[in-house]
């Protein structure tokens, strides 16, 4: 689904999402969409759908989970920052992809639709086209598993939908080979965002947006180990389905995380 405001000239995107899932759930899962859509009032929703083989799909097991507090966002940036290189990003390439999260990855500052790529020891900005960005697509979990999930987290308390679909986008990129992951929302008053990758997981920073910043999200990608077009192909085109358990730790302060990190 792809929800814009649009005229003549221009198309403002405001909304979209897709899913995965099996011939049953299809009709149940359009109406979803567009009720999505329609909240964000749009005068354009454009639905399209793919009929895709069972044996296409990849299985991966959903990150593991854990939320670290910390006391302001000045504390979340050098904790990311912190967690970025321990993870494998160089930290020229660490710093300067905070501060353009801070700054907007869009054109004039504004919200890209998909997330930009980084080479993860240079730094440079390495996407196609840095108006869109790459959206991780053809991802969702599991019919089976989906409600596991979605119950052991809100065991947790983690009943925001946006977290449940931010952790499958992060299990899809950590799942495509990226180094590291760092979002934020583009929801104006949601401040947690979150780190992904393969050796910490899902780890959700609260208090990390400034308040009012553009929502955004960048890809530290190996550019010794693939090509740029090698990491768009799986993240676009390869699809995955997101299996139970997952794995939730209870929340710790930003010291405890890093002393047992
Ligand atoms: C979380 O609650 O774990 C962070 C969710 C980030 C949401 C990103 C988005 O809004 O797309």
């Amino acid at each position: 689904m792809w929800a814009s405001e649009s005229d003549e000239n221009t198309r403002r995107h405001l909304s979209a999402a897709e899913r995965l899932v099996e011939e049953p759930h299809l009709n149940q899962v359009v109406d979803e969409m567009v009720l999505r859509a329609k909240t964000k009032d749009p005068n354009d929703i454009q639905i399209s759908l793919d009929l895709v083989p069972p044996n296409a799909c990849r299985h991966v097991r959903c990150l593991p989970v854990q939320t670290v507090h910390t006391a302001s966002p000045e504390r979340s940036a050098a904790l990311a920052a912190e967690i970025l290189i321990r993870a494998g990003v160089s930290p020229k390439s660490a710093l300067a992809g905070l501060a353009a999260l801070r700054n907007g990855l869009g054109p004039r500052g504004q919200s890209l639709p998909g997330a930009s790529l980084w080479d993860k020891d240079t730094g440079e900005r390495v996407e196609p086209d840095f108006s869109k960005g790459i959206r991780a697509n053809r991802f969702d979990y599991s019919s089976t598993g989906a409600g596991v999930i979605e119950s052991t987290m809100a065991d947790y308390g983690l009943t925001y939908a946006r977290t449940r679909e931010a952790l499958a986008v992060a299990t899809k990129t950590v799942n495509s080979g990226v180094t590291a992951e760092i979002c934020w929302s583009s929801e104006p008053a949601y401040t947690t965002g979150y780190i992904a990758s393969p050796r910490y997981g899902y780890v959700r920073l609260t208090g990390f947006k400034p308040y009012g910043a553009c929502g955004g999200r960048i890809c530290f990608i190996d550019l010794t180990a693939d090509s740029v077009e090698d990491y768009v192909e799986r993240l676009e085109r390869e699809f995955v389905l997101i299996e139970p358990p997952v794995v939730i730790h209870d929340p710790v302060s930003a010291e405890e995380f890093l002393d047992q990190a």
